[in-house]
């Protein structure tokens, strides 16, 4: 009879684990965040140059050129220096259209488009 209740004990804690376990992969899941849009900066353009999100989406630009860029957002008072291969992320949330572009080479223009 000791011997079931130390069987039963034992399938409980390695249910609790194994449900633990679950929860924090889904968890995890979930963190690697469905509203993340990437542009890439490549051959002095952003790509793709209009994008349209949802609110509270972050936006990462990646400089993939071998010069520096930067990414000025008007609306948004941000200026950010981005040297080769450097990454930048900044979250939209309000609803609003962002022009951007990069102060160093200024035919590079950009447009962040925030609607429901
Ligand atoms: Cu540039």
């Amino acid at each position: 009879m000791k011997k079931i209740i130390f069987l039963l004990t034992g399938v409980c804690l390695f249910t609790l684990i194994a449900c633990g376990n679950t929860k924090e992969k889904a968890v995890t899941s979930s963190n690697q965040n469905p509203s993340l849009t990437e542009i890439s900066v490549e051959n002095m353009m952003f790509t793709p140059e209009t994008i349209t999100v949802k609110p509270n989406t972050t936006v990462k630009w990646t400089n993939n050129d071998s010069v520096e860029h930067t990414i000025k957002i008007d609306n948004a008072n941000i200026e950010k220096n981005l040297k080769p291969s450097d990454e930048f992320s900044y979250k939209f949330i309000e609803l609003n259209s962002y022009n951007y572009s990069c102060t160093i080479h200024p035919d590079m223009k950009g447009l962040i488009v925030v609607e429901k």
